[in-house]
């Protein structure tokens, strides 16, 4: 059964937007179909069933248990004080961020390759790999309310995406991610600390101004009444392990509290982008200049603007770039129709 069901009417699922391929070789490429292109386009998101094979994403399970339980620490993140009990060790973290730049698996998961195949067909092929978090969400803990991702991390040009990897089961109770199809195509909603980021700049005449983005409570939040515009089509993503949600920058995403007495969310959450794409963020902390690409790793592919390497040595593009626009020329203008039948225009290669 599609694990895709509308939160309030049951008769809207996406067609083929779950799609469970084996996981092969690691060193095989893992390609999406046509159809799965067009459903990202259309609805601003994409699942893809059981891409990270079992065994990696016990891995990540068994880390988050060694942070939980205090037995790895990283460096500049505090760990459960001492003296708690399993379950208040459980409670201490909702998420952390950027864990990528100060410890190997991090690294490692961000530069999945079959995540970065993926990634190369819906916005490559020059990946640039920015941000990650590690959700623990236990039981009990807060949700976080409608946003869009580009309002927190802009590239221009804006070709920012999410890829959601489930640790544990995702579901309703546990507070899954809830996606609006369709929503992608709304612009990045401002708040009044946000002038100059995309639209900002006065050419969308009636581009509102909001406040309250990612807040829970609805009345707050000033992504609601754009939210009403889609009422009854919300989508709630429930996951298995292994599965990969891919959602545009764009769409409008929340996702509620975890209402379960025992089970964690735990997900491994990161963001990339094209690597042609100017990233002036580097979640919050300074950076040099007007840009922040030199931060952030070239997943794939190549660029003309500037990369980090790979901290831990994760084997991707940054480390040997692949030529990908330079020299490539495209196919001949008009498919190669001879230079009298292109109206008034004299073709001449
Ligand atoms: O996983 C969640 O609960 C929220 C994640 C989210 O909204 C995001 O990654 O942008």
């Amino acid at each position: 059964m599609n694990r895709t069901e509308n939160a309030s009417n049951s008769e809207f699922v996406p067609p083929n937007s779950y799609r469970r391929k084996e996981p092969t070789m690691p060193q095989d490429r893992y390609q999406i179909g046509v159809q799965d292109y067009i459903d990202y386009h259309r609805d601003g998101y994409l699942v893809v069933q059981g891409l990270v094979p079992d065994t990696e994403v016990e891995e990540i399970r068994r880390h988050t248990e060694e942070l939980m339980s205090g037995r790895i620490i990283i460096d500049g993140v505090e760990p459960p004080p001492p003296g708690l009990t399993p379950e208040q060790m459980g409670q201490h973290w909702l998420r952390i961020h950027m864990l990528h730049r100060k410890h190997e698996l991090h690294e490692r998961y961000l530069l999945q390759p079959r995540i970065l195949d993926v990634l190369e067909a819906l916005i490559g092929p020059d990946v640039s790999a920015l941000q990650t978090m590690l959700f623990l969400k236990p039981p009990g803990r807060e949700g976080q309310g409608y946003h869009q991702d580009a309002y927190y991390i802009p590239t221009y040009p804006d070709t920012l995406i999410g890829a959601w990897l489930a640790v544990d089961p995702a579901d309703e109770e546990n507070g899954c991610m809830k996606v609006i199809p369709g929503s992608h195509h709304e612009p990045i909603y401002p708040d009044e600390n946000k002038l100059g980021q995309n639209h900002t700049d006065g050419s969308i005449e009636d581009l509102a101004v909001i406040a309250g983005a990612s807040a829970t409570d609805e009345s707050v939040n000033g992504l609601t009444p754009v939210a009403a515009k889609y009422g009854g089509r919300e989508v709630a993503a429930r996951m298995a392990p292994g599965d990969v949600l891919f959602f545009d920058s764009h769409l409008l995403h929340r996702s509620h509290a975890n209402r379960t007495q025992t089970r964690f969310r735990r997900a491994f959450v990161s963001h990339y982008c094209n690597a042609r794409s100017l990233v002036p963020w580097n979640h919050g902390a300074e950076f040099e200049g007007t840009t922040a690409n030199n931060l952030h790793i070239l997943a794939r592919g190549n660029t003309h603007l500037d990369y980090a390497l790979p901290k831990f040595g994760t084997p991707c593009d940054a480390l040997n770039p692949r030529e990908t626009a330079r020299g490539v020329r495209p196919a001949r203008m008009m498919g190669g129709m001879p230079a009298s039948t292109v109206k008034g225009v004299m073709v001449t290669r």
